[in-house]
């Protein structure tokens, strides 16, 4: 396992040199209306917590932040295996993603959490996941540096674009790579069929 002592200070060196000053600012409130947009094509259900995409060119946002702001944003109740951190898309907490083969879905991805970095990226390895899901990563389908927390006072946070392809059916995961998020819960799942 990593998380002995040794894995710590070589935990350290990564997270440095995976932070910073990464995303494009834009205000908090833009990014909570962009949120509740909801594109003519998604069937959300928040009974069955999933969206069903009926096209195969989707752009999603995806927020990230702590569980209890994600509550507070969405009205809805989190799943019970997320403990620290969530996702937020079309009003919904971590919720199923349900695309077509061949679909290739535009994330923009806005880190909402007060005082943690996050990411989101795409995996065919399901949970659970380790304290560096680094390691677990043998289906990694997308990739994304870290986005700095929003500053509350200065009503500022940050995002990053960038496209997932599917050319295959089968199940993936969206998590967030940050060390000890997804091993916490922070993750959805993902079916193309
Ligand atoms: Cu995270």
């Amino acid at each position: 396992m990593m998380n002995g002592g040794s894995g710590a200070s070589g935990m350290s060196s990564i997270m440095v040199g995976m932070t910073g000053q990464v995303g494009t600012p834009l205000a908090i409130q833009t990014a909570v209306q962009d949120a509740k947009v909801t594109p003519s094509y998604a069937v959300v259900s928040s009974k069955n917590d999933s969206i069903v995409f009926e096209s195969k060119n989707v752009s999603i946002v995806v927020l990230a932040m702590g569980v209890d702001r994600a509550a507070n944003l969405t009205g809805s109740t989190p799943p019970a295996y997320a403990a620290n951190d969530a996702f937020v898309i079309d009003g919904l907490i971590d919720p199923t993603l349900v695309l077509q083969k061949g679909s290739t879905v535009h994330i923009t991805f806005v880190n909402l959490d007060s005082s943690a970095y996050h990411d989101v990226i795409i995996t065919s390895t399901g949970p659970p996941y380790q304290y560096m899901p680094m390691s677990a990563m043998g289906g990694l389908m997308s990739m994304m540096p870290f986005v700095q927390h929003a500053d509350y006072q200065q009503e500022q946070a940050y995002e990053y674009s960038y496209n997932a392809s599917f050319n295959s059916a089968g199940t993936f995961w969206y998590l967030c790579m940050y060390p000890g998020h997804a091993q916490m819960g922070m993750y959805g799942y993902i079916l193309v069929q």
